[in-house]
């Protein structure tokens, strides 16, 4: 469907940006803080690209002044940030750090001076150490209590001043990676875990959602799904189904249980069938109903291509943590797909198909699927950037990319969408999980690589365009 001409972006439109707490703050030990499963992870040899860590990161944490100042000289509208758990229970409960709640309100109140929409994430990877010490973290029950406690303790103090919330983070990616590949903590490669603590995420995400009707009335929330919709390679049956299996399997279960409070049926039937299905207790279900989000927060950087993959066929694999491209390997599971290269699309350093279409198809599925308004919370491009000896960074390759995918959001509102807004990932650089600092993706360059620098904030180029972008409502697009 071609539009023969653009519609504007709605006036209250959120152009936003975003961060995580790890991937910016430092700071892991100070102010009362404590340790969360990533700054004990990091630091086990092999597990992140040359031994980074986010010990410092970009020091957001000494530095949120300067940071928000960029934020109001850019005319953000939004910036979307994640509280560290640890840092408001360094026990994952029982005394909350009184400095740590200050932190945020800092953070907060210095947005709204600037009239810049805060939107908070809750759980954005870093469990608190203790709480994985004491009972295996997403694996037990008991987290969904300790959860739900931390996140009133925000409710109760934030109500007032924050509108935007959403639950968990890229449930999807962070539990298939800790469970499933073993490369986030806890680094375990065991499928039944994988569903049953994936199910007890679910009860925690809908528990919270039901906590926030009574604490926050006028707020809204809603879980941010990292949503890589998926293509078939061809038109033959069995890659049809291949991407029928996929998209059930890498996205439906994530996003029916969300909203529909159900999981997709064949995926269901599959897994009884192989005894990974997770267990679901009387009530489980109830209670997903009653905590359907507002509206669905979309992590959108690639689409994922599959094909057929026979029974003892391939498994999966880890990606690229290199920006060595071309090197990631074909991942599946055996029976129901595997990927393989679009050919029709070309693909960063570390092989993220770049497809603006894909993002709104992905804002057509949702929207169509289940009614519910969208917000991009984050999407961008994460490349090698040089900063050259006059100081500057030109960022041109991040420009075409983020332009080609908000007019996408255009387009994606003119076929009907309700999209709030679009937080492009990230403001300032930040650390990536994996592949340490020299994957960048910020408006604004921070010099600093795997083994620190003088963290001197620079504008790149395309701070200016997303400036002007803003500044005209989108119309300079
Ligand atoms: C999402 C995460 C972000 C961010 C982003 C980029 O999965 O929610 O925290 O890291 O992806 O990914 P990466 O850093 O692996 O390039």
């Amino acid at each position: 469907m071609h539009h023969p001409k653009f519609n504007d972006f709605p006036a209250d439109f959120l152009w936003g940006a975003a961060s995580a707490a790890y991937q910016v703050e430092g700071a892991w030990n100070e102010d009362g803080k404590g340790p969360s499963v990533w700054d004990l992870f990091t630091k086990l040899p092999g597990k992140t690209f040359e031994g980074s860590n986010g010990d410092v990161a970009v020091d957001h944490y000494h530095r949120v002044e300067e940071d928000v100042a960029l934020m109001a000289e850019m005319g953000l509208k939004a910036y979307r940030f994640s509280v560290s758990w640890p840092r408001i229970y360094p026990n994952g409960r029982g005394e909350v750090n009184e400095a740590g709640l200050a932190f945020y309100e800092r953070l907060i109140d210095a947005l709204l001076a600037h009239g810049i929409e805060p939107v908070l994430t809750l759980y954005h990877w870093d469990l608190p150490q203790a709480l994985q010490d004491e009972y295996g973290g997403w694996e037990d029950r008991r987290i969904i209590d300790d959860f739900e406690h931390y996140c009133v303790t925000l409710y109760q103090r934030f109500a007032s001043k924050v509108k935007y919330w959403v639950s968990l983070n890229e449930q999807n990616y962070n539990l298939t990676n800790a469970y499933q590949l073993g490369t986030h903590p806890p680094a375990v490669q065991d499928r039944k875990r994988f569903f049953a603590a994936n199910h007890i995420a679910f009860l925690a995400n809908a528990r919270v959602i039901k906590a926030f009707r009574q604490h926050v009335p006028n707020g809204l929330i809603g879980p941010s799904f990292a949503y890589s919709p998926a293509y078939p390679a061809s038109c033959a049956p069995s890659d049809m189904l291949a991407f029928e299996n996929a998209e059930e399997f890498t996205n439906l279960w994530w996003l029916d249980a969300y909203c529909f409070g159900r999981y997709p049926q064949a995926a269901l039937a599959y897994l009884r069938e192989t005894g990974e299905a997770p267990e679901i207790l009387p009530g489980d279900l109830e209670l997903l109903r009653e905590g359907t989000p507002d509206y669905i927060g979309v992590n959108y950087y690639y689409t994922l291509t599959f094909t057929d993959n026979p029974l003892g066929g391939q498994t999966m694999q880890r990606i690229n943590t290199t920006g060595q491209k071309g090197t990631t390997p074909s991942s599946g599971v055996p029976g129901l797909y595997k990927t393989t290269p679009n050919p029709h699309l070309e693909t960063s350093n570390w092989d993220w198909a770049i497809d603006p279409t894909g993002m709104r198809i992905a804002l057509r599925r949702l929207s169509s699927r289940y009614g519910l308004p969208l917000m991009i919370t984050e999407n961008g491009l994460g490349e090698f950037d040089k900063l050259t000896a006059d100081g500057r960074v030109q960022d041109d390759y991040r420009i075409a990319y983020l332009q080609s995918h908000l007019k996408a959001c255009q387009e994606a509102m003119q076929d009907g969408v309700a999209l709030i807004g679009y937080c492009a990932w990230s403001f300032t650089d930040i650390l990536s999980w994996l592949n340490g600092y020299q994957k960048r993706y910020g408006f604004v360059y921070v010099e600093r690589d795997e083994q620190g620098g003088s963290l001197r904030r620079i504008k790149k180029e395309s701070f200016h365009w997303y400036s002007q972008v803003i500044a005209s409502g989108g119309k300079t697009l």
